[in-house]
């Protein structure tokens, strides 16, 4: 697959390539390795996990698509342009039979469910240089337990960053906040990959002394301050911790940091004016199915997302129905 995957870039020159890639940590890791590896090559970036446009292609010949999930038709109308597609995408599988159209999705080669984008560039390629970068998207995209070679190689190379490669220590690790500091850039990501690209040389401490790490504290400092005022919003049992963190900044972290602080297993859920976000950081909820009840999805269990026009108390009901029928199943199971 490897050398499969060089023939195909070796094709075209490095001005002839366009990658196409997520705005998250995960995206910018593996967009950064995807330069390292093949030269610097035009690197476009969407907000969107699913974006509703391509990038304009100003006679590009190879489409790299990288943690992002694009459509069928979105993949025909390259193919059909003349334009060779591979995918190191990570969420659904996008299987398309054409000779121009290369499905790398790990849950296809792999059969494995926790490899993110940055994950499969390692397990495809094993930089050992950027290794640590790589460990940063899998980190930040909680695509941690199948690629335990790559934590264990970072834990040897650079003991600041990973002690040993079990899931409590990677959240609690360097390797971890480096991730959250990155996601600092979603909204002006070329701040971000420009940064994990200059620290290809001088190494991950320029991360702390970047404007985003300024943010990044800023953003703990309000995520605490809100979580400790705001007890009475949270709504509890042994199943679940939901939050509405409605017109609050920074949307999306109060079920993670919670989650992160109370180191249990049960779902953790968020809910910001109908933009939801599920997390379940240690235990064996599957929370994307828990996001399919919304129309949602997510890029593996442990994360989803859905928007929904039900209020918090109604999203708290479903839910809770959503438990009450396990229960019950469960009950019959034992009959
Ligand atoms: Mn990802």
């Amino acid at each position: 697959m490897k050398e499969k995957i060089i023939h195909i870039f070796k094709n075209y020159a490095a001005t002839d390539i366009l990658i196409y890639t997520h705005a998250d940590h995960d995206g910018i890791c593996a967009a950064a390795a995807l330069n390292y590896l093949f030269g610097d090559i035009a690197t476009v970036f969407s907000q969107s996990f699913r974006p509703r446009t391509l990038p304009s292609f100003d006679n590009k010949k190879l489409f790299v698509v990288c943690d992002l999930l694009l459509s069928p038709g979105q993949v025909y109308s390259c193919l059909k342009n003349a334009i060779e597609v591979i995918n190191f995408d990570h969420h659904d599988i996008l299987d398309i039979k054409h000779d121009k159209y290369l499905c790398l999705n790990p849950k296809k080669i792999c059969g494995k469910e926790f490899i993110s984008s940055s994950g499969l560039v390692w397990k495809l390629f094993r930089p050992e240089k950027i290794a640590w970068i790589l460990g940063v998207g899998s980190a930040g995209d909680l695509a941690i337990e199948d690629v335990p070679d790559l934590f264990d190689f970072i834990a040897k190379q650079y003991p600041a960053l990973v002690q040993s490669t079990d899931l409590k220590s990677i959240y609690y690790s360097k390797n971890f906040e480096l991730a959250q500091i990155l996601l600092m850039s979603f909204d002006a990501p070329e701040i971000g990959f420009n940064l994990v690209k200059e620290s290809i040389d001088t190494g991950y401490e320029v991360f702390y002394q970047s404007e985003l790490y300024r943010l990044y504290l800023e953003k703990q400092k309000a995520i605490e301050n809100f979580l400790s005022a705001n007890i009475n919003r949270f709504v509890q049992n042994k199943f679940f911790v939901a939050i509405d963190s409605s017109n609050q900044n920074y949307a999306g972290s109060y079920s993670v940091k919670l989650n992160l602080i109370n180191k249990d297993g049960r779902l953790y859920l968020e809910h910001d004016n109908g933009r939801l976000f599920f997390r379940n950081y240690f235990g064996n909820e599957d929370v994307k199915a828990v996001a399919k009840l919304f129309g949602g999805s997510g890029a593996h269990r442990r994360s989803g997302g859905a928007r929904t026009r039900k209020s918090f108390e109604n999203v708290i009901s479903v839910i809770n129905a959503y438990f009450a029928g396990r229960a019950q199943q469960k009950l019959f199971a034992f009959d």
